[in-house]
């Protein structure tokens, strides 16, 4: 199946590698930013010109009308969004989602019998169509984007390669987000993954604790941050996180605590694009704040772009951990699933990240979580969540949800993560809806 898949991704390359000037339309995510950046750097070096589009959902856009040749990029369902309005163009998808094959020549694991939600992103599938082994850190920053960690399948031997290449790093440690970039007091403060109580969101707490597990905040008067630490130190600071948590009597969480990390090697350390997860949310940053050009040239590695990227990351953690005490006392439990209406008090752009969250401290991993928030059109935006035991256990959110939206909306994703927008009247409607197809 891996030959097949791979067979088919060297096609999607001739295929574009015969286009003059295609229209890149890409999703406005990390993964679907990073996979949109692959293929842009792939072009450039190719000697092709582009343009770029960038889209939360796909829409008829007149950029797409007049284009004659388009790459689809982490967009499931093309062909039914767009239909018509592809007559007659050359079009190439490099994609993800669960899907079929249709009319148009497609990149996509699931047609080989991967699982897109979990062994590839479709940045890596975008890697594999090109090849370039020093693309290798957008695929890897895509995949864990998508939260695909630890990376396992296609994953996997993307991953091999960017070690062999001296590309990329596989660490177990600390998965906490911040490792390059967060003074340790916010590292431990701003912490929201998982949720640590009595340290996220209290500073004093987070000092108090960093001092009892004998580590030095300061040194030379300025702040320290993770990788800053010898290894003696990071093991006193994991101790002593992994007793603290037990005091709390949530020792389950301390196994979430340590994990794989993936550092990029060519990038410079104790950048936030040293770390996938850091890389990562940056673009998650830009995008969610509707700015996805600021993360295309953070890709592109262009001037000026990281530190404009910077701010907007401050502002969508800001939102995340607001957000985060919000959800927490909150969300209720309705049965079939925990159900979290953050309208009104979470931003759309966050909501499904911190239904997410929940799962790190405040959820038992027994049913899915849907949260709900206003879209800037007065819509409800829906954000269904599950975890790997739940989908083992059958659970396909994806499904249960475009099933759920038929006739009030559009909906669909992968089986551990799916979203929907419907009009705010059939909210109801969708949740009975909802309870039925789980
Ligand atoms: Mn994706």
């Amino acid at each position: 199946m891996e030959s097949e898949f791979i067979e088919r991704c060297q096609e999607v390359r001739k295929c574009i590698e015969s286009f003059s000037k295609p229209l890149i339309v890409h999703h406005y995510d990390a993964d679907g930013m990073a996979a949109g950046a692959l293929v842009a750097k792939a072009l450039r070096k190719r000697g092709i010109a582009y343009n770029m589009l960038t889209l939360r959902r796909l829409e008829a856009r007149s950029e797409i009308k007049e284009a004659k040749e388009l790459i689809f990029v982490d967009f499931g369902g093309v062909e039914e969004a767009l239909g018509g309005v592809l007559e007659g163009k050359d079009v190439v998808i490099i994609d993800h989602h669960q899907g079929k094959e249709g009319k148009f020549l497609q990149a996509n694991p699931h047609l080989s019998g991967f699982d897109g939600g979990s062994d590839i992103s479709s940045s890596g599938t975008a890697y594999l169509v090109f090849g370039d082994a020093e693309l290798v850190d957008l695929a890897l920053v895509g995949a864990v984007g998508d939260m695909q960690f630890p990376l396992k399948s296609l994953n996997r031997e993307i991953l091999k390669e960017g070690i062999k290449n001296g590309i990329a790093r596989c660490d177990i440690d600390l998965g906490i987000f911040g490792r390059m970039s967060r003074p340790l007091v916010w590292f431990l403060s701003y912490c929201t993954e998982p949720f640590l109580p009595g340290l996220t969101g209290n500073e004093k707490n987070c000092h108090k604790f960093l001092k009892e597990a004998g580590i030095e905040v300061k040194q030379e008067n300025k702040w320290r941050r993770y990788f800053e630490l010898s290894m003696e130190e990071r093991v006193q600071l994991i101790s002593a996180l992994v007793s603290y948590l037990y005091s709390k009597g949530i020792g389950e969480v301390a196994n979430e605590l340590i994990g794989e990390v993936y550092i990029l090697a060519k990038q410079p350390e104790g950048s936030e694009l040293s770390d996938a997860k850091e890389y990562s949310t940056l673009l998650n940053a830009c995008g969610r704040h509707d700015r996805p050009d600021i993360g295309i040239r953070v890709c592109l590695e262009e001037e000026g772009a990281l530190e404009e990227a910077r701010k907007l990351l401050y502002e969508h953690r800001r939102q995340l951990r607001e957000g985060m005490f919000y959800a927490i006392s909150k969300y209720e439990d309705y049965g079939k699933f925990y159900f979290l209406d953050g309208r009104g008090h979470i931003e759309d752009g966050v909501i499904g990240i911190i239904a997410g969250m929940l799962y790190g401290g405040a959820l038992a991993s027994d049913k899915p979580i849907v949260g709900i928030a206003t879209d800037e059109e007065g819509r409800v935006k829906i954000s269904a969540r599950a975890t790997k035991k739940l989908v083992e256990r059958g659970v396909n959110l994806g499904e249960a949800l475009g099933n759920a939206c038929r006739g009030i909306g559009a909906g669909g994703g992968h089986n551990i993560a799916a979203g929907a927008t419907i009009e705010s009247n059939k909210l109801n409607e969708f949740l009975i809806n909802f309870a039925k197809e789980l």
